[in-house]
């Protein structure tokens, strides 16, 4: 079928908008109708050309939600009509990791996801005939997408889909991180390095499960509201302060803090964000993606002192589990994503959204099909 996608044909150029043909859905596929997608940094990344992974032409995009209009044989979990979100860290239920219980990073379609294809090794997308590569196993950058059934996660139908679709990587990934791969315990002083849409999703996490203080670190003041709003209680611009930010933000939160959380992509500040731990049990999540080749350090002896360095994907979230469970969240008024939407847009206008993320104007941009 004809379908209507924000084509990404070559590093740093912008997405051209045109009609590719996309191939119905095999075994264990369903072609879903896409309602909306939120623009995130990590297609901007992969566009830029800096991700050593990507791959070109592709149909970028990850933040989707929308409708199954047709499945392929042997799918038995969802059906036309159901409404869903897909899922860039699938789970399939039955492979090593998801058995283990201990993670959320699914393997079962690793490989071929990584290569930008579907399970069987090709691609549904093409533009006169030659294969176009999907991104992330999802491709929400246009209005039809064709996923595996294991990496769509079903979800209510009164959820409003230009809502919804941020659960797909922001909101899941910020909240997730607090209440999956943290555990973080009511009372707990947190600090959040970087307020950004992850930054926010963390802030509120944070609030929701009862934290004590919430310390917000940004070196842009225009941020401080509306992470107020969401549930920050100190705020520290680290260009206004006296001395350095380590001890600072330790003596802040009487300690250091039980949990910290870095939300940038920065290893200067991932060092910052452990050393800001309580010795003897403060834990640090790495959720900021660095550039290709950055590494991180710190002195051993921050982590024989028994502070704990530990990162997270997707928030620690198995998607077709816990992504609906966030959706209830939302609709019981638990979190706010009303307020993250800060733009939205037709599939035409794509490019624009992009530039007001990178001119740091939007916390998400939504494109509406
Ligand atoms: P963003 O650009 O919206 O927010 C980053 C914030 O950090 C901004 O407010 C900026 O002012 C602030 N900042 C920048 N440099 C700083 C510094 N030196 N000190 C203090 N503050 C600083 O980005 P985002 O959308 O919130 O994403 C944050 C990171 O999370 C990115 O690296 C993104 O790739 C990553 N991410 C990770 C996952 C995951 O699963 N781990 C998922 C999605 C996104
Ligand atoms: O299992 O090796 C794997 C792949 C894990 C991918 C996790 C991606 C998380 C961070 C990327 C940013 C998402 C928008
Ligand atoms: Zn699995």
């Amino acid at each position: 079928m004809d379908v209507k996608a924000a084509v990404a044909h070559a590093a740093g150029q912008p997405l051209t908008i045109e009609t590719v043909q996309l191939e119905g859905p095999k075994a264990g596929e369903v072609l879903v109708e896409l309602k909306a997608t939120g623009i995130c940094h990590t297609d901007a990344y992969t566009l830029s050309g800096k991700d050593p992974e990507g791959l070109f032409p592709a149909v970028l995009g990850h933040e989707g939600a929308g409708i199954v209009v047709e499945v392929g044989p042997d799918v038995s979990s969802v059906k036309p009509g159901d409404h869903v979100i897909p899922l860039y860290t699938p789970e399939c239920r039955n492979c090593e990791y998801c058995l283990s219980q201990k993670t959320n990073l699914c393997q079962a379609i690793r490989s071929t996801q990584g290569k930008g294809l579907m399970p069987d090794g090709t691609s549904r997308f093409s533009l006169d005939g030659e294969p176009l590569y999907h991104y992330m196993g999802t491709s929400t950058f246009a209005n039809y997408t064709v996923l595996p059934e294991i990496a769509v996660a079903k979800i209510r139908e009164d959820a409003p889909f230009d809502k919804v679709c941020y659960i797909g990587c922001g909101v899941t990934t910020g909240v997730g991180a607090v209440v999956n791969t943290a555990k973080v315990e009511p009372g707990s002083n947190v600090i959040v390095f970087g307020l950004g849409g992850i930054g926010l999703n963390v802030i509120q996490g944070c609030r929701m499960v009862g934290a004590n203080m919430i310390v917000g670190v940004d070196i842009n003041p225009a941020k401080r509201p509306l992470a107020e709003k969401f549930g920050m209680t100190h705020f520290v611009n680290p260009q206004e302060i006296d001395g350095d930010l380590v001890p600072y933000l330790v003596e802040l939160t009487k300690g250091g803090a039980d949990y910290t959380f870095e939300c940038i992509g920065n290893v200067n500040i991932m060092r910052q964000a452990l050393e800001s731990c309580h010795k003897g049990w403060g834990e640090s999540v790495v959720i900021g993606v660095a550039e290709g080749g950055k590494e991180i350090a710190t002195r051993p002896f921050q982590l024989v002192t028994g502070r704990v360095w530990r990162g997270s994907a997707f928030g620690g979230a198995r998607g077709r589990t816990d992504v609906p469970k966030i959706v209830d969240w939302y609709m019981d008024g638990k979190i706010n994503i009303d307020d993250l939407i800060t733009h939205t847009m037709p599939l035409e206008k794509i490019n624009h959204g992009f530039d007001l993320m990178q001119e740091g104007k939007s916390i998400r941009s939504v494109v509406l099909y």
